[in-house]
């Protein structure tokens, strides 16, 4: 498809093809200049209605770019909001789905599980703390539909922010008894270290990037619901996660989660 043919359902189209077949291609933005924040976010929800409709169910949001060492990598320096449903979900102990994905990286990330509503706008780190349950520690698995993950943010957004996979920690922990800006992570790659953040890293203090969560969806009449699982964003850059390799993010009061790369084929 060549420039002025994109429009959001053949966009929307592309992203579950290549999703499908495992296949990536360059951003759309070089052929249609137009995708832009809010053209992203249509295509994102028509495909979220596709994978609804095939029988997935949404069970929360996830925040992209929400800290610098992430906006710095990719290039793009605007957080935004992107949906999480039940097939995205890695049970702890299994590898990287290889089958399934591209060119997967793990990032460190911590989640929360709602305890209330959270609409916007108006939404503060207060009021969004204050509707947080529990909190966890957590690794998402991005896969970008782009070659090499190179994309502007009208791409990314309508790509549902390079969502994969992702794994949540065994630890559950009371919003309550934990200092989130604090809360540390190692991440190490077949034992070397990598990188380390803190919650910090991630809006100076994850329940911003809640609430920036919560008053972005309001843009579109959205809420964060009660019981859904929140990824507050990868706290550091992400590491490639190929067959073979082991990513271990090492949270400090929150649990270890270990993801193996899964077997080496042949
Ligand atoms: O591919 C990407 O890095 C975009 C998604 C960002 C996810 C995140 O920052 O947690
Ligand atoms: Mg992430």
């Amino acid at each position: 498809m060549t420039q002025n043919t994109w429009n959001v359902e053949s966009v929307a189209a592309e992203l579950m093809a290549c999703e499908a077949e495992r296949r990536d291609r360059v951003r759309f933005t070089d052929e249609w200049p137009e995708l832009d924040v809010d053209t992203g976010y249509q295509i994102q929800d028509l495909n979220l209605e596709k994978r609804l409709a095939r029988g997935e169910k949404l069970i929360g949001v996830k925040l992209g770019l929400t800290s610098k060492a992430k906006q710095e990598r990719m290039g793009v320096y605007a957080p935004f909001v992107a949906w999480l449903t039940d097939a995205m979900v890695l049970p702890l102990g299994e590898p990287v789905p290889q089958d399934k994905l591209i060119h997967p990286r793990i990032e460190p990330e911590i989640v929360f599980v709602m305890k209330d509503r959270l609409e916007g706008p108006g939404v503060t780190c207060e009021s969004a703390m204050a509707a947080v349950d529990t909190v966890s520690a957590g690794a998402e698995i991005i896969d970008s539909r782009y070659k090499d993950f190179k994309f502007r943010a009208g791409d990314v957004i309508a790509d549902n922010a390079s969502s994969g996979a992702f794994a949540v920690g065994e630890k559950v922990v009371n919003a309550a008894d934990i200092d989130v800006v604090a809360e540390a992570v190692r991440v190490e790659v077949d034992g070397e270290l990598v990188h380390t953040a803190t919650g910090a890293d991630v809006q100076g203090h994850p329940g911003e990037a809640l609430a920036l969560a919560a008053n972005d969806l309001a843009r579109r009449g959205l809420a964060i619901e009660a019981g859904w699982i929140v990824l507050t964003g990868g706290m550091s850059d992400a590491v490639f996660a190929p067959a073979g390799s082991e990513v271990a993010c090492r949270f400090s009061t929150l649990g270890d989660v270990v993801i193996h790369g899964g077997p080496v084929e042949g």
